[in-house]
């Protein structure tokens, strides 16, 4: 099984996140990269795909603005990592915008993902490994893995959040349909819902998105993941969400996970992306399910039976002891 990852991953380390009203420690760290890779046999550095396969999903404005925004904010005299403070919700003329303040409010949806001076590359690296594994998988391999740190489902067409920047699951979804592949199904088991994906593909009929996820009544990111949304237009019906209460086990897990599955098999694709978090265990420290680590396998046993080629990229997962054991865990069922 081939594996994707480059050392550039590691460089977006942002010191700290606002936290139910506080700064605490970044959650989304280096060392979750580095237990990842320690859960791996071995890896490959991804091949540079540039830029353009990026630009097929997120507006430049946006790619713009990941590339300078800490030398604007440097520029601005401001210490530490960007952080926005102000958003266009109420009062929505995002016009004329050159101050980072605005920018930040702009291309961004929270608080808590600080952008670094590396961010851009780290982001960058990152979905050169799901382009990576995208080409594995098209020259014939069942599966294959993208090393995926910072994480992307959080992130839409033009905002980052949740620790995401660029979404590797929707730009590796769409290489693979310029490719050729006429349906691609992706399938986010992240405890998280996957905003940005869904967002991305809410319009369109030729990406099926399935999301088991904490119910957004009590779980970031509460606004998406409700199970009336559906799609609309051409992509009416190609969303699917199941939320999941606290305390979730692995029955109730894998029978959600099913229900994905078997939608999945009527939209009949011919390429599947796994957006895998490890962050439904039951000892992270951000979230509230309870699987433990040889649950993974047998999850990964039904997606694998399922039968499509299949790219896996990774998304959360906090508890960063453990996180090696789930990930090799998730990988041996296929
Ligand atoms: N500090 C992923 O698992 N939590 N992202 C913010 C306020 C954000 C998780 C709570 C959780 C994002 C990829
Ligand atoms: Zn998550």
């Amino acid at each position: 099984m081939r594996m994707f990852f480059d050392p550039r991953q590691l460089a977006h380390a942002p010191s700290q996140e606002m936290h139910n009203g506080a700064f605490v420690p970044y959650a989304e760290t280096p060392a979750r990269a580095q237990a990842l890779c320690a859960g791996v046999s071995a890896s490959e550095t991804p091949t540079d795909h540039g830029e353009a396969p990026i630009l097929k999903v997120h507006d430049a404005g946006y790619i713009a603005y990941l590339k300078t925004a800490h030398a604007r904010w440097v520029a601005a005299g401001r210490p530490g990592d960007v952080m926005g403070y102000i958003w266009p919700v109420v009062a929505r003329r995002a016009v004329n915008l050159t101050r980072i303040d605005a920018l930040a409010g702009r291309y961004s949806m929270d608080s808590a993902t600080p952008l670094t001076a590396d961010s851009w590359t780290s982001a960058y690296w990152s979905t050169q490994c799901a382009l990576s594994a995208v080409d594995a998988v098209r020259a014939g391999d069942k599966v294959a893995v993208g090393l995926c740190r910072p994480p992307g489902h959080h992130a839409g067409a033009d905002y980052l959040g949740g620790y995401c920047f660029i979404n590797q699951a929707a730009v590796a979804a769409q290489a693979a349909r310029d490719a050729g592949i006429e349906r691609v199904a992706i399938l986010d088991i992240d405890y998280h819902h996957g905003n940005g994906t869904q967002d991305i593909f809410w319009s369109r009929g030729d990406v099926f998105y399935a999301s088991v996820h904490a119910d957004p009544a009590t779980d970031f990111p509460f606004y998406w993941g409700h199970a009336d949304e559906k799609g609309e237009g051409e992509g009416a019906g190609t969303t699917l969400n199941l939320p999941l209460p606290h305390g979730t086990e692995m029955e109730a897990f894998r029978d959600a996970q099913s229900t994905a599955l078997a939608a999945i098999a009527g939209f009949k694709p011919g390429l599947l992306i796994v957006s895998f978090g490890a962050d439904t265990f039951v000892d992270d420290p951000i979230a509230n399910f309870a699987l433990q680590t040889a649950d993974y396998t047998v999850l990964a046993s039904d997606i694998a039976a399922a039968g499509y080629p299949t790219v896996v990229l990774t998304e959360g997962g906090y508890a960063v002891d453990q996180l090696g054991d789930n990930l090799a865990s998730f990988l041996s069922g296929f």
